[in-house]
C-alpha cells in the first residue's frame, strides 16, 4: 500500500495544485474550500460526496478488466454484509409501503461462459418507494428493501419488492448545495436497483440495474454512465419485473 500511496499521492498533490494555479486561487478561496470540506466531514456527508464525484472513476477504472457484466458504484447506502438476511419471498417493506406498486426483481447469475452458477449469493438493497434508505434516514429499521437471494441450480432467482421511484441524493448538505447552487447541477438520479452477487471462484460483481426510460436515465447526478443494465420494463400480474441477468467473471 505505501508504494501505492508514494506513487499515486504526489500526482494528485500536483494535479491539485496545478488547478490552483491555473485559476489564481486566493487566500479567501482556499478558506472557503476548507470550511467545505469542514462541512463535509461535520454533517456526515464524507461517503456521499466522495461517491457523488468519485466512485463511477474508479468503477470506470476497474470495469476496464472486466469481460463478464460490468460493474456500476456501489453507492454509500450499502451497511454491512449482517444487514442482509436471506431471502425467498420478497424483501420486508414497511407497513405503510403496503400499497405502493409491486415489483418483481429476477434474473440469472452465469460465468462468463453463459455456464449457470448454482447457489451463488445476491446481496439487493433499494430505496422505499419515497426514495428514502432504510438504516440510513429517518430511523428506518435496517430490514427494509434489503436482502440476500441465492440462486437455485439453475443459476436463478426471484424476488417480490416494492418498486422505488427517481431518487433525489440528500441535498440539505454541503454535497447537494455544491451540485445544485455552485455547480448548476441537480441532484437526482434514476430508478435504481443495488446488487452485490458472489459465487465461489468469481469475481465480485457490485452492480445496479434501471428501467428503460426511467426519468434521469443517461443524467445520473453521479455520472454513471455505463449503463449496461438498463432493462426493459415488463409488467405481469401488476407488477413491475426488473429481470437482471449477471456474468461474473473469473476471480
Ligand atoms: C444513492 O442511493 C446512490 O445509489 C448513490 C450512488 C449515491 C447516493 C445515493
Ligand atoms: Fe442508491
Amino acid at each position: 500500500m505505501s508504494d501505492r500511496v508514494k506513487e499515486v499521492v504526489p500526482d494528485l498533490i500536483y494535479a491539485i495544485r496545478s488547478t490552483l494555479k491555473k485559476h489564481g486561487v486566493t487566500f479567501e478561496e482556499y478558506g472557503a474550500a476548507m470550511q467545505y470540506l469542514i462541512r463535509v466531514q461535520e454533517t456526515g456527508e464524507v461517503p456521499l460526496f466522495v461517491d457523488a464525484f468519485f466512485n463511477a472513476t474508479i468503477v470506470e477504472i476497474d470495469n476496464v478488466t472486466r469481460e463478464g457484466t460490468q460493474a456500476d458504484i456501489q453507492g454509500p447506502y450499502y451497511l454491512n454484509s449482517e444487514a442482509y438476511q436471506i431471502i425467498s419471498e420478497r424483501l420486508p417493506h414497511r407497513p405503510i409501503d403496503e400499497n405502493a406498486q409491486d415489483m418483481v426483481i429476477r434474473g440469472q447469475i452465469t460465468d462468463t461462459d453463459g455456464n449457470p452458477l448454482a447457489g451463488a449469493e445476491l446481496d439487493i438493497w433499494h430505496s422505499t418507494p419515497d426514495g428514502l434508505y432504510s438504516g440510513v434516514h429517518d430511523g428506518i429499521d435496517a430490514k427494509y428493501c434489503r436482502g440476500r437471494v441465492i440462486t437455485d441450480a439453475q443459476g436463478r432467482y426471484s424476488v417480490k419488492s416494492k418498486l422505488p421511484v427517481p431518487y433525489q441524493i440528500p441535498n440539505q448538505g454541503p454535497t447537494g448545495e455544491l451540485l445544485e447552487q455552485h455547480l448548476g447541477r441537480h441532484s437526482w438520479r434514476p430508478a435504481h436497483i443495488h446488487f452485490w452477487a458472489r459465487a465461489d471462484g468469481r469475481r465480485d460483481l457490485i452492480n445496479q440495474a434501471y428501467f428503460e426510460n426511467g426519468e434521469w436515465v443517461g443524467d445520473d447526478c453521479c455520472e454513471t454512465d455505463h449503463l449496461d443494465l438498463v432493462v426493459p420494463e415488463l409488467i405481469e400480474n401488476g407488477a413491475r419485473v426488473m429481470e437482471v441477468n449477471f456474468a461474473l467473471d473469473p476471480a
